[in-house]
């Protein structure tokens, strides 16, 4: 028997764990594993560390800029928020329906908390861990080289349902973009005619000024504590990583000084926000984090994390190569096929930027097939090919075609088909709510280890946000995990740990030993 409620916080009874007023502090034992490789085998040392896990429980007011606001993503994250505030049902064909916030983690999924008296299982919203932040009381403000308002914007979306739009538009049209950087080479030539509110400044050094102002600006209106900022504006091509160019935090801030032309958009907003102490996230695949923005970031302490949401395509293939590697099958030959009529799909119609979602939808498998030396040789890979289609017809409603051939016991093959087709925004707002939610929430959570007398961070790159990224960015030298079900289990574990409580490990010895 399975019990959750939607209400309850959860409070743990240890002598591991203490409640103040401002914190919940929790002593950890973490237990990990050193390997020596040897002629005869691997040598395995099992390592206990023991930490001190200390989370804040105030949340403080938090504010969100989108960069792309007024894109199909923007539009509906905005629209999701109000929505879900304000408690909206709208009627259409199949009946009524109200606001929701399926697909995110934070809002929708639960955590297996343990076993009751009598042996039923009992699970707990995720929210309900440690205390995050409420998605009503996230402000949220944007850029967009388009003017469009956001009414006007979730129109042209064509995302959500007419009735749901209606009651919406008055409250959206309120909100208005602030002007972007436009880099024309950055993007697909079919956006230009978008790009009707630029910011007017005469090099890039003024641009990031001018950004920083905005994000000055909107703080302060609101009173907000914390800003965190996040690139959902279209996909750019790839910068080019050159030594004197990017390399390092002083050479990429030089660059700007001297208006480099090699300077994308994003990291533009990238380096603005770092300066400002606000944590910046990459919803899409180009290489934002050049080598030059990730050193400032560490040197300022600011979180950094991404890149490209992993929404639909991507996620299910996170779960099934996974699940076939690790059941002993060999996957082979992978493709993808998708085509999709929205503002994305067009700007990805251009040959550079669907070269950089190429990248990002390709290396999801990498780790999963390096995992397992009895099917795959060294340096070998299943076939795997990635290809996208712009139809305009069918808006925002993705089509994703996939195809698996696995070999199987005896030469024989599996091959599997999978034909998805949703709105895909829908699938990406919720995520963009977790990125946020579980960015603000790790600003809170602090480690030492036994005898250390001061906290730190995590690392300014916060691979912790992996669940949600087609690519995770990893720091330096660490693995990165793509396979879903690791991804999700670290976030669990995390919040598991920041009450005292040990790791999902599923060995059920209560129920299985005598
Ligand atoms: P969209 O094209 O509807 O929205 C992008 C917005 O960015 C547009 O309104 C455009 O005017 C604006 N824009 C372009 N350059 C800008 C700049 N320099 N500054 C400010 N605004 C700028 O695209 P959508 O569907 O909202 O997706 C946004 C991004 O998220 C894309 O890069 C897409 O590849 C990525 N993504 C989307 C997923 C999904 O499921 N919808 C999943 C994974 C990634
Ligand atoms: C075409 O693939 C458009 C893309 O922006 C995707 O829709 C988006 O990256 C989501 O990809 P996936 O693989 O997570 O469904």
């Amino acid at each position: 028997m399975m019990h959750c409620s939607n209400s309850p916080s959860v409070t743990v009874s240890s002598d591991k764990v203490t409640y103040t007023d401002h914190f919940i502090e929790t002593s950890f034992n973490y237990t990990s594993t050193l390997i020596a490789n040897s002629v005869d085998g691997y040598k395995v040392i099992p390592k206990q560390t023991e930490l001190m896990i200390r989370t804040g429980r105030i949340v403080p007011r938090v504010g969100l800029m989108m960069v792309g606001w007024g894109g199909n993503n923007g539009t509906t994250l905005t629209a999701a928020l109000l929505a879900n505030k304000h408690g909206f049902k709208w009627r259409t064909k199949t009946g009524e329906h109200s606001a929701n916030w399926y697909g995110s983690i934070t809002q929708a999924s639960t955590v297996r908390l343990g076993t009751d008296k009598d042996g039923s299982e009992i699970y707990a919203p995720m929210s309900s861990l440690v205390p995050m932040l409420n998605p009503d009381n996230l402000v949220v403000d944007g850029w967009d080289i388009s003017s469009s308002d956001l009414g006007t914007a979730m129109q042209r979306a064509c995302v959500l349902d007419q009735a749901l739009q209606e009651q919406l538009l008055p409250l959206m049209s309120k909100y208005k973009p602030r002007a972007s950087i436009y880099v024309p080479d950055y993007i697909a030539a079919n956006q230009s005619e978008r790009a009707d509110n630029v910011i007017q400044v005469t090099n890039k050094q003024e641009a990031v000024d001018k950004i920083r102002l905005d994000i000055r600006d909107f703080k302060n209106k609101n009173n907000l504590d914390k800003v965190i900022i996040l690139w959902t504006a279209n996909t750019e091509r790839f910068s080019d990583i050159v030594a004197g160019l990017n390399d390092t935090s002083e050479n990429l801030l030089a660059s700007i000084a001297k208006n480099a032309s090699e300077v994308a958009p994003s990291t533009l907003f990238a380096v603005a926000s770092i300066l400002e102490n606000c944590s910046f996230i990459n919803g899409s695949p180009q290489n934002t984090f050049v080598p030059g923005c990730i050193e400032l970031a560490e040197k300022h302490g600011v979180f950094i994390g991404g890149d490209d949401f992993k929404s639909g395509q991507t996620k299910i293939k996170s779960v099934l190569v996974d699940f076939l590697v690790s059941a002993g099958i060999k996957p082979v030959s992978i493709v993808s096929y998708n085509h999709l009529g929205n503002n994305d799909g067009k700007n990805l119609s251009a040959p550079q930027q669907f070269r950089s979602k190429e990248i990002s939808k390709s290396s999801v498998v990498d780790d999963m097939v390096a995992s397992n030396r009895i099917l795959y040789k060294e340096g070998e890979k299943p076939d795997h090919c990635v290809v996208i289609k712009y139809v305009p017809y069918v808006k925002d409603s993705k089509r994703a075609m996939d195809e698996y051939i696995s070999e199987i016991m005896m030469g024989g093959h599996n091959t599997l088909v999978i034909h998805n087709t949703c709105e895909d925004s829908l699938l990406a707002a919720p995520i963009m709510l977790d990125l946020v939610i579980l960015t603000e929430l790790c600003t809170r959570i602090q480690f030492k280890s036994s005898g250390c007398t001061t906290y730190s961070s995590f690392d300014t790159v916060l691979s912790v946000l992996s669940y949600l990224c087609k690519a995770p960015l990893v720091p330096q030298g660490a693995p990165v995990t793509n396979s879903l079900y690791r991804q999700r289990s670290c976030i669990e574990n995390l919040l598991k740990a920041c009450v005292g409580l040990p790791p999902e490990d599923n060995l059920n010895f209560e129920h299985r030993l005598p």
